[in-house]
C-alpha cells in the first residue's frame, strides 16, 4: 500500500479459521502483512480445545472454507461432524497449500496495539517487546477463546491434575482408574462426559444448569457421501448465504402455537430423529420469539429424557428449566443422556446442593466430600469481546478499548469501533458470529475487510473509523432485534451473563445472517456509509473529514436500520 517497507499494511492476530483466511486473502489483494499466533501451532480454537470427545457440531459441509472449490473438491471429510484433530489437519492442510505459514509468527502473544494519530499508524507490540508498525490491526482472535475460570474458592489447593477444556495439554491424558469430576454442562461438558463414562474409575458431573441435549446423530462418510455433497456444494452455499443462520436448511415461517398437537409431535420426531444443532429452532418460526411456542419443544425434550434416563430422580434433574429452548446454545450428543444409566456416573444438582469450596481431595458441597484425582473445569469462555479487552488497545487520544467498552461493547456491524480507527474486528460483537454458522461469518467478514482495504488504497484514503452516530444506531438495533426474541431470558455468554462483573448487553446481531450480509453490502455500496473516511491529503494537513456530508447520510441510514426485522 506505501513506500516504506518497515511499515506494514496490516497485523493480523490469530491463525484459526479467521486469522488463515485472513492472511490468504489481505496477501492475495496485494498488502503485505505480519499475522501473531500465541500458540505453537495454527488452529485457534481447534488448536487450544483438544480434551476427549472435542467436535465441531455444524456439519461439515457447513462448517469449512468456501472459498476455494478446488479446496472443497480435494478435501475428504471422514465424519459428519469432524474431531477437532481432524479439524486440525484441515487447517494444517489449507495453512500449507495455500503457503500462509510464512506469514505466521508463532509463540507470539500481541500485548499491545497503540495507535499514532499523527502518523495514522497502529504500534503492535508483542511478548517478545518488539513494536512493529502497521495502517491497519485486524484481530482475528475468535469469540470464545479466552476460558473462564469456575471462580470457586480453593482451587489452586487441589491435590490431583486440573485442566480446563479450553486450554486442553497437548498430550495424552490418562483416566485410568481416576476418580474425574467435570464441572460445567454447556457443549464442552456435555461432550466431555459422554468421551470419559466408562473410560475412568468414576465420573462426577457437577451440574449447575441442565441444558437442552439434542441427537448429533454422527456418522462415517462413506465415498458415495461425500460424492453427494460436493456435487452440490456450489448450491448450498450459494443458498447458505442468503439464510439466518448460514447454513442451506429452510426456516419454516409456521406458528408451533398455531399446529396441533398431532402436526408438532410429528415434526419434532422427525428432528429428533434426523437432527442437527439447529434443526428444533427451524421447525417453527415462533419458537425463538413466542414463550408457549418455545414451551412444546421445551417440553418434548423433557419427554425424551425422562425415556431415555432409567432413574427417575437423576432425570428429573437433568431436565432443562427457567430458560427457554435455545436461548442457551443446545448441545448434541448422541449418548448423553444415557451415560446416567451407568453405575459409574454421579450427577450432582449444584441448584440442590451448591459448591462451597475445592480442597486437596476434591469438591466439597453443601452435602459433603467429593473425592477427585482429576478435576475438568468445562466452565466455558469470557466470550465475544474477552480476546480483544485482553491487548492493551489504545485508539484517538489514547482512549483504552476497555473504558469505552466498560459498560458493553459497541462497533458499528461488529466490524469497527467509533474512536478505533483502522480496526477491523473480525466477527466482533455486534454481527451475526457465532448464532450463525462462524466459517461462513468469517469468510463474509473477511472478504468485507478485504474490499474495504481495497477501495481505501485505491482512492487514496488513509483511515477509516466507525461513524458515532450509525454505532449507536446499529448497536440499539441489536438490542431492539433481540428485545422481540426470548434470547433475554436466559443468563448466557451471549450476554456476558456467565462471567461475574462482565456488563450484560446481549452482542451477537439476531437478524440473520443472509440480511446481515445484505446491509454490509449496502454500506460498502453507498461509500462506506456511517463510516468516516479521510483522505491521506487531508490526514497530513488537517483532521477535517472527507466525507462530513456523509454525516447526516449516516444518520438517516442508521435509523433506517431501526426499522429492520428479525
Ligand atoms: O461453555 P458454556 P462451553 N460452578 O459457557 C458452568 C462453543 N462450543 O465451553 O449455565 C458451576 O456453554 C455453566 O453453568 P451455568 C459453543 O458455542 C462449541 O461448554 O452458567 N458451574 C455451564 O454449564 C458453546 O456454547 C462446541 O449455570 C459453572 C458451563 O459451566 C460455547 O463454545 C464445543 C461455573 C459452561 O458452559 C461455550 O461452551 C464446545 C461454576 N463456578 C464449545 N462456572 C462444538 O462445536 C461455569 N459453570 C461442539
Amino acid at each position: 500500500m506505501g513506500q516504506d517497507s518497515t511499515i506494514l499494511d496490516a497485523v493480523i492476530v490469530g491463525s484459526g479459521f479467521a486469522g488463515l483466511y485472513a492472511i490468504k486473502r489481505l496477501r492475495d489483494a496485494g498488502f503485505s502483512i505480519q499475522a501473531f499466533e500465541a500458540g505453537d501451532g495454527i488452529g485457534g480454537t481447534w488448536y487450544w480445545n483438544r480434551y476427549p470427545g472435542a467436535r465441531v457440531d455444524l456439519e461439515c459441509w457447513d462448517y469449512s472454507y468456501s472459498f476455494s472449490p478446488e479446496l472443497q473438491d480435494e478435501w475428504d471429510w471422514p465424519e459428519r461432524y469432524p474431531t477437532s484433530s481432524e479439524l486440525m489437519r484441515y487447517l494444517n492442510h489449507v495453512a500449507d497449500r495455500f503457503h500462509l505459514r510464512e506469514s505466521i509468527q508463532f509463540n507470539t502473544k500481541v500485548t499491545s496495539a497503540v495507535f499514532d494519530e499523527q502518523a495514522n499508524l497502529w504500534n503492535v507490540t508483542t511478548s517478545y517487546g518488539k513494536t512493529v508498525k502497521a495502517r491497519f490491526f485486524v484481530p482475528a482472535t475468535g469469540v470464545l477463546s479466552v476460558p473462564k475460570p469456575p471462580e470457586i474458592p480453593g482451587i489452586e489447593t487441589f491435590g490431583g491434575q486440573t485442566y480446563h477444556t479450553g486450554r486442553w495439554p497437548h498430550h495424552e491424558v490418562d483416566f485410568t482408574n481416576k476418580r474425574v469430576g467435570v464441572i460445567g454442562t454447556g457443549s464442552s461438558g456435555i461432550q466431555v462426559i459422554q468421551a470419559l463414562a466408562g473410560k475412568c474409575k468414576h465420573l462426577t458431573v457437577f451440574q449447575r444448569t441442565a441444558v437442552f441435549v439434542v441427537p448429533a446423530k454422527n456418522h462415517p462418510l462413506t465415498p458415495a457421501m461425500r460424492a453427494r455433497v460436493r456435487a452440490t456444494y456450489g448450491e448450498r452455499r450459494a443458498i447458505s448465504r442468503l439464510t439466518r443462520f448460514g447454513i442451506a436448511v429452510p426456516m419454516s415461517s409456521e406458528s408451533a402455537v398455531e399446529a396441533t398437537v398431532e402436526e408438532r409431535q410429528k415434526k419434532y420426531e422427525n428432528a429428533w430423529e434426523n437432527s442437527q444443532l439447529l434443526g428444533f429452532r427451524m421447525c417453527y418460526g415462533d419458537i425463538l420469539a413466542d414463550e408457549a411456542a418455545n414451551e412444546t419443544v421445551a417440553e418434548f425434550i423433557r419427554g425424551k429424557i425422562r425415556e431415555i434416563v432409567k432413574k427417575p430422580d437423576v432425570a428429573e434433574k437433568l431436565l432443562p428449566r427457567g430458560f427457554p429452548f435455545g436461548t442457551k446454545r443446545p448441545c448434541l450428543g448422541d449418548t448423553y443422556y444415557s451415560v446416567y444409566n451407568r453405575d459409574d456416573v454421579e450427577l450432582v444438582d449444584l441448584r440442590a446442593t451448591p459448591i462451597e469450596r475445592i480442597v486437596p481431595e476434591g469438591v466439597v458441597t453443601s452435602d459433603g466430600l467429593h473425592e477427585l484425582d482429576v478435576l475438568i473445569c468445562a466452565t466455558g469462555y469470557d466470550a465475544l469481546t474477552g480476546a480483544l479487552t485482553q491487548i492493551d488497545v489504545r485508539g484517538l487520544g489514547g482512549r483504552k478499548l476497555t473504558d469505552k467498552w466498560s459498560e458493553g461493547a459497541k462497533t458499528y456491524l461488529g466490524l469497527m469501533t467509533a474512536g478505533f480507527p483502522n480496526l477491523f474486528t473480525v466477527t466482533g460483537p455486534g454481527s451475526p458470529g457465532p448464532l450463525a454458522n462462524m466459517s461462513m461469518s468469517i469468510e463474509q467478514h473477511v472478504d468485507w475487510i478485504t474490499h474495504c482495504m481495497e477501495h481505501l488504497r485505491d482512492h487514496n484514503i488513509d483511515r477509516i473509523e466507525a461513524g458515532q452516530h450509525a454505532e449507536e444506531a446499529w448497536m440499539q438495533h441489536v438490542q431492539e432485534i433481540v428485545s422481540r426474541t426470548l434470547y433475554l431470558k436466559a443468563n448466557s455468554w451471549y450476554l456476558g451473563a456467565n462471567v461475574p462483573g462482565k456488563p450484560q448487553v446481549f452482542l451477537p446481531y439476531l437478524g440473520g445472517h443472509g440480511t446481515y450480509r445484505k446491509k454490509c453490502d449496502d454500506v460498502a455500496a453507498a461509500g462506506y456509509e456511517g463510516f468516516v473516511l479521510r483522505h491521506r491529503a487531508e490526514s497530513e494537513a488537517a483532521n477535517e473529514p472527507v466525507n462530513a456530508g456523509h454525516g447526516e447520510a449516516a444518520r438517516s441510514a442508521a435509523a433506517g436500520m431501526l426499522g429492520g426485522g428479525a
